[in-house]
């Protein structure tokens, strides 16, 4: 029989006693319940005399923001934790390095980064962070690139596809992003205002054929081993430092659903700046530097994925002459066709972003949000015509046009 339960506080810190190596047997160790996503318990554990610290993350056999009527598998929690393993290995210096586990118990034990501030945070509070697009290029590009069979033993990947199969967490993923922004469905939440916009979204064949095409890209293509929601919730920054946490969405998919994520998320807090930054030239100045930050995050990804393909493929056919060209492009389309999905289910779906809906004003919120819809729109509808970085950005100046 399992051994699985919740854990209480006294038991995270027995938990936190037991790992070799990391707390005196005199530690004061304190622990704090710090969880703010949907569906985990995250437990700070702090050395009141030393000041060390760690993380133990649980998995709950359900979502917690919709409660025990959603049940979720626990292995999602050993799927985390391999996850977590393989893109710190790939990539040290940009994912927490885990110290313990236990799958019973679904719990993993790893770095506390809490000398970094979540990025959707500092994206609110007006912040740069000049070195990020680099640092996620580097994570896009290697944890892609050498998960794929560009670089990987076709066997040997086939096993990671079966290793990672991840259904609960994909079902989220299908029906809150692929599904119900598109219908009539309890899950989505939207104020009343917004009843034409989503009437809208409901009834646009032509929104419909792109969006039905992305989720089948979703459903059926094993690229890579994506993060699977890597949105600014999920990254932990500072001006110097990158950390990119919560891979429990993880599975084998397409590589854009990733960058594309990334670039969702940038734009959301575009649409924001106006219900955050009243100075005129400052939020012009904050809006250029996202739109910049967007463009960037795939140039660094696209220059660094095309490096590790001319030195490190063992894809036999990886040299046949356009190949390269043509796969870049295919990630290309994705991303901006994934991050559209990605932003229109932000608005009217089950679960929003701070960036938006925090704006106290509600004209302004409002304004954010019909901007997030036309921008998601328009990188949807065209996804199957970007042919470079610079395509996404023209789509966003259009969809934004007065
Ligand atoms: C029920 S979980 C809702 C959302 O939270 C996660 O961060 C994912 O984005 C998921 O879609
Ligand atoms: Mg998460």
């Amino acid at each position: 029989m399992s051994n699985y339960h919740p854990l209480t506080f006294e038991e995270a810190i027995s938990f936190a006693r037991s790992i070799p190596g990391h707390f005196p047997a005199d530690a004061k160790l304190d622990c704090q319940e710090i969880g703010d996503g949907n569906l985990n318990l995250v437990f700070h554990i702090t050395d009141q005399n030393g000041g060390k610290s760690i993380i133990i993350k649980q998995a709950l056999p359900y979502a917690k923001v919709v409660g025990e009527s959603w049940p979720l598998s626990l292995d999602r929690a050993r799927i985390e934790r391999e996850a977590l393993q393989l893109q710190y290995g790939l990539c040290p210096g940009l994912a927490p390095e885990v110290y313990a586990f236990d799958d019973e118990l679904a719990v993993t034990v790893m770095e506390d980064l809490s000398d970094h501030t979540i990025m959707r945070k500092g994206l609110i509070e007006g912040a740069a962070y000049p070195l990020f697009a680099g640092h996620i290029g580097e994570f896009l590009a290697r944890t892609l690139f050498f998960t794929s069979d560009l670089a990987m033993n076709p066997q040997h990947k086939k096993e990671h596809v079966k290793k990672f199969i991840n259904p609960d967490l994909c079902k989220i993923t299908e029906d809150l992003i692929f599904e119900d922004p598109y219908k009539l469905s309890d899950n989505n939440n939207y104020p009343e205002y917004l009843e034409d916009e989503a009437q809208a979204l409901r009834e646009d064949g032509a929104l419909h054929l792109e969006v039905a095409l992305l989720r089948e890209a979703f459903l059926t293509r094993t690229e890579a081993l994506l993060h699977g929601d890597l949105h600014t919730g999920s990254i932990f920054v500072t001006a110097e430092s990158t950390k990119v946490i919560d891979p429990e969405f993880a599975y084998y998919g397409p590589m854009g659903f990733d960058v594309g994520a990334i670039i969702a998320n940038l734009l959301l807090n575009y649409a924001s700046r106006p219900g955050w930054t009243k100075d005129a030239d400052e939020r012009r100045e904050t809006e250029e530097r996202l739109l910049r930050m967007v463009s960037d995050v795939w140039t660094e990804f696209e220059t660094r994925f095309r490096k590790l393909w001319n030195e490190e493929a063992k894809d036999p056919m990886a040299g046949a002459p356009g190949y390269q060209d043509l796969y870049v492009t295919k990630v290309l389309r994705d991303t901006a066709g994934f991050a559209g999905c990605k932003m229109i289910r932000r608005i009217v779906g089950l679960s929003h972003v701070a960036d938006i809906d925090t704006i106290e004003d509600q004209r302004l919120r409002e304004e954010a949000q019909c901007k997030a819809l036309a921008i998601g729109k328009q990188l949807v509808k065209n996804h199957r015509g970007v042919n470079t970085g610079d395509d996404i950005l023209r789509l966003v100046k259009q969809a934004v046009q007065p």
